[in-house]
């Protein structure tokens, strides 16, 4: 918004200039989201305490450390949405239709995962949202943006897969692309979910993927960095750099209040909308599978229940102690901040790696 009323006023004054750049924007859109976080924390969390009363249900066959956890309020998520909102809403070219797919996916999120945790907690059943519904519902939030993208992006990029470490490559999937771009985005949602298990296990790998993405984002959308680095230019993709800044900033300002111990949990609120959104900032700027490198301990986790899963119902026998992995080192002796800063340094070497593919091609 800040940038359709002062921009053209630039020639009356010119420090008014800045607000053309997309790196300017982006630093306001941190500082913005990240004071809205501390403004709004205390009185947000004074407000979910007393309508919760005892707050997220704590299951009763978790590691026992969790107990001490009852009363700790959840939905916290609510901050990270309405910092994240706020600060893209002031700070981004209004009229780019990427930014406006991606906060869609952000609030269709936000909202199924407000349904989940809101259930949860007024019927006291930790299990919330029958499964299936949760599932049909991001399906079809996730499809409603996967087709737009595909819509807004020119050809040859809109249905292609580009492969990393391969500069030239593109693969072209046709239609199978929305089944793709569904699949990442529904997929990186449930990941963030499975991972927010112990405080501030997943806002900082979070906040480090939409740091990475927005240095992303920033390269693909210009076409001089992405020809010397050889990716593929995804013109208007710039924008989302200013979107990712605000969640920076809503994840840095929401981990102040997640540090252990937790005064807040962000709940399916926040773990669904931030999830889907990398989800699908990764659909946008072609770098899906980079994803799954730089949010590697989002799939470790994921794997880590799939496998336990199946390996119990099959046979019977557990391959962790307890999934997703985290559980695992808790139930292994580890104290909670050790399993949760191991996790931080895997998901920052994971990043690094998954950054390198920009020059390695
Ligand atoms: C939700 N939710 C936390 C909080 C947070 C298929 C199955 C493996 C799925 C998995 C599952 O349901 N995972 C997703 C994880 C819960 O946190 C709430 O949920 C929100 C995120 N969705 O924001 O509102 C608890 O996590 C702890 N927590 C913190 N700090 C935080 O900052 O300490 C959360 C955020 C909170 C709090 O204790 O109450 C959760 O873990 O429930 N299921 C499981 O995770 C269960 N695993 C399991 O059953 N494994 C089985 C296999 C065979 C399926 C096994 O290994 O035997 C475990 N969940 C729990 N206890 N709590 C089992 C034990």
């Amino acid at each position: 918004m800040l940038y359709h009323l002062l921009f053209p006023l630039a020639a009356e004054f010119g420090p008014f200039n800045l607000f053309r750049y997309i790196t300017f924007r982006t630093g306001g859109a941190v500082l913005t989201a990240l004071v809205i976080s501390f403004v709004i924390g205390p009185a947000l969390i004074r407000w979910l305490k007393k309508k919760q009363g005892e707050g997220q249900p704590i299951r009763a066959d978790g590691p026992e450390t969790h107990l001490k956890k009852k009363g700790t309020p959840t939905m916290g998520g609510l901050m990270i949405l309405i910092a994240v909102i706020v600060s893209t809403l002031l700070w981004v070219d209004l009229s780019n239709a990427y930014t406006w797919i991606v906060l869609l996916v952000t609030v269709g999120f936000g909202l199924v995962g407000f349904g989940d945790d809101y259930l949860k907690l007024t019927k006291r059943n930790p299990k919330g949202l029958p499964g299936k519904l949760k599932l049909i519902a991001q399906v079809g939030v996730s499809l409603v943006a996967s087709v737009l993208i595909v819509m807004v992006t020119p050809e040859p990029l809109a249905q292609g897969l580009s492969i990393p470490f391969f500069k030239e490559v593109l693969v072209q999937l046709g239609w199978f692309f929305i089944v793709l771009s569904v699949f990442v985005t529904v997929g990186a949602s449930n990941a963030v979910n499975l991972t927010d298990g112990l405080d501030g296990l997943a806002i900082v790998p979070v906040m480090i993927a939409a740091g990475c993405f927005g240095l992303i984002a920033y390269l693909v959308g210009n076409s001089i960095f992405a020809n010397y680095l050889q990716l593929h230019y995804v013109p208007r993709a710039g924008e989302l750099t200013v979107f990712c800044g605000a969640l920076v900033g809503a994840s840095l300002g929401f981990l102040w209040f997640n540090a252990p111990p937790a005064m807040v949990f962000m709940g399916d609120t926040g773990s669904l909308s931030v999830g889907g959104a990398l989800g699908a900032i990764s659909v946008v700027t072609k770098h899906e599978i980079v994803l799954a490198i730089i949010g590697g301990l989002f799939v470790l986790e994921t794997v880590s229940v799939i496998v336990q899963v199946a390996s119990f119902k099959l046979t019977g026998k557990r391959v962790f102690r307890m999934a997703p992995l985290h559980h695992h080192f808790e139930k292994k002796g580890w104290a909670e901040p050790t399993v949760v800063i191991r996790f931080w340094i895997i998901a920052t070497i994971l990043a690094l790696i998954g950054l390198s593919t920009l020059k390695l091609r």
